[in-house]
């Protein structure tokens, strides 16, 4: 999709920095972090909502997350994660274009709740 940011960042057409990537997803570091290490995991195919993905498209994405998250997890060595997806702007999505959120998590003090 044209003016889709991930989709350009997928493309390279915008600067990313990149965690990992198949032949079906891409992942980076999330530009405006919660905490350290915040990255986001899209399909390359143009997705707008969860729903909107086949149940490929969605066993794809969700057997890259565990190598996402071990990455995540030896980098930066937090002491949990949240992973999570908004759909729609009333549920707080900015950006449309399906991503998954992986947020560590470092206890009091990091910035999150
Ligand atoms: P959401 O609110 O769930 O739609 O999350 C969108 C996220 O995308 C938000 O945390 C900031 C991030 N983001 C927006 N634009 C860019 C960009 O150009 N580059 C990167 N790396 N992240 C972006």
């Amino acid at each position: 999709m044209t003016n889709c940011i991930f989709c350009k960042i997928i493309a390279g057409d915008i600067p990313s920095i990149k965690i990992y990537e198949d032949e079906y997803c891409y992942a980076f570091m999330d530009v405006m972090p919660l905490s350290k290490g915040h990255t986001l995991l899209v399909p390359k195919t143009h997705r707008e909502f969860v729903y909107d993905l086949s149940a490929d498209e969605a066993a794809n994405l969700f057997s890259a997350a565990p190598k996402i998250a071990a990455a995540l997890n030896e980098a930066f060595e937090p002491e949990g994660m949240n992973l999570l997806n908004n759909n729609g702007a009333k549920a707080g999505q900015s950006v449309g274009h399906f991503h998954l959120h992986f947020i560590p998590r470092y206890g009091a003090g990091d910035g999150f709740g």
